[in-house]
């Protein structure tokens, strides 16, 4: 037996602007993710940034997803640049690419994550045509469509970009980090900055505009129905540590509560 072709439905409903939702693993065990894929998550986000994901542990969890049927993204390291292409080969369905500020940038993400004519991605995707299901050619043919190059933006210089960056062939859509853009757009001084609630609608509207979807990171579920209702439908809710935190405390509190 091998292994599902999670990848087939993923980036078109994605890109249509189906409600997903993912969370952020950043505990970098295949243990954990095979435990996590039983819930209805739909995805996850491996996180190489600012989790603990190195790359073999990247294709394990990749792995132990799919044999669950769900999907992974990797969120790549600032600069991510090779890692990119290589990740989507170790069968990531798409990238979430931080700090990307410029059309150079998102140019830049596109080059390693779409093949030619759009990208130079080069060839060699080992795990990721067993999970789209193709064989070599049909997964070429088909490739640019069935991953998504995702350009976060979190900065006050990414705001003032943000149409170009929309309108770069390849980006399939647009994530935004508010606690990096609550610290751009105050100086360095807060990570709940007022000025972040406006700037989501902002975004949500100019991808919405640019027939791009709207994504953001979501620290709570009451978070996460705001935004969408502000119009995002690409959503990490939370982070794996995070639910068994929470999970956690709200069992124990109900013991003591009733002990
Ligand atoms: C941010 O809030 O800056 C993020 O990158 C979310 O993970
Ligand atoms: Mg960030």
């Amino acid at each position: 037996m091998g292994f599902p072709a999670v990848h087939a439905d993923i980036a078109p409903a994605v890109r249509r602007g189906a409600l997903h939702l993912s969370t952020f693993c950043q505990l970098p065990d295949p243990n954990v993710i095979e435990a996590l894929a039983k819930t209805k998550l739909d995805s996850f986000i491996l996180d190489m940034q600012h989790g603990m994901f190195d790359e073999a542990a990247v294709v394990a969890s990749v792995a132990a997803a799919a044999l669950e049927g769900k999907p992974a993204f990797v969120r790549l390291p600032v600069d991510c640049g090779g890692l990119a292409s290589r990740v989507l080969d170790f069968g990531a369905v798409g990238v979430v690419c931080p700090m990307v500020n410029t059309v150079a940038d998102a140019e830049r993400l596109v080059s390693y994550t779409k093949f030619p004519p759009v990208g130079f991605r080069s060839w060699g995707p080992r795990r990721a045509i067993p999970l789209s299901g193709l064989n070599g050619p049909g997964y070429l043919a088909k490739a640019n469509e069935l991953n998504l190059a995702i350009a976060m933006i979190e900065t006050r210089q990414a705001l003032d970009n943000l149409d170009a960056i929309l309108a770069v062939p390849g980006i399939d859509g647009v994530f935004v980090g508010p606690s990096d853009l609550s610290v751009s757009l105050s100086g360095g001084e807060t990570l709940d900055s007022a000025d972040v609630a406006p700037a989501l609608d902002h975004v949500a509207a100019r991808a919405k505009a640019a027939g791009k979807f709207a994504g953001v990171f979501a620290i709570s579920s009451g978070y996460a129905t705001d935004c969408i209702a502000r119009g995002y439908s690409f959503i990490a809710l939370m982070q794996d540590a995070l639910f068994m935190q929470q999970a956690a405390d709200a069992a124990v509190t109900a013991v003591r509560g009733k002990a």
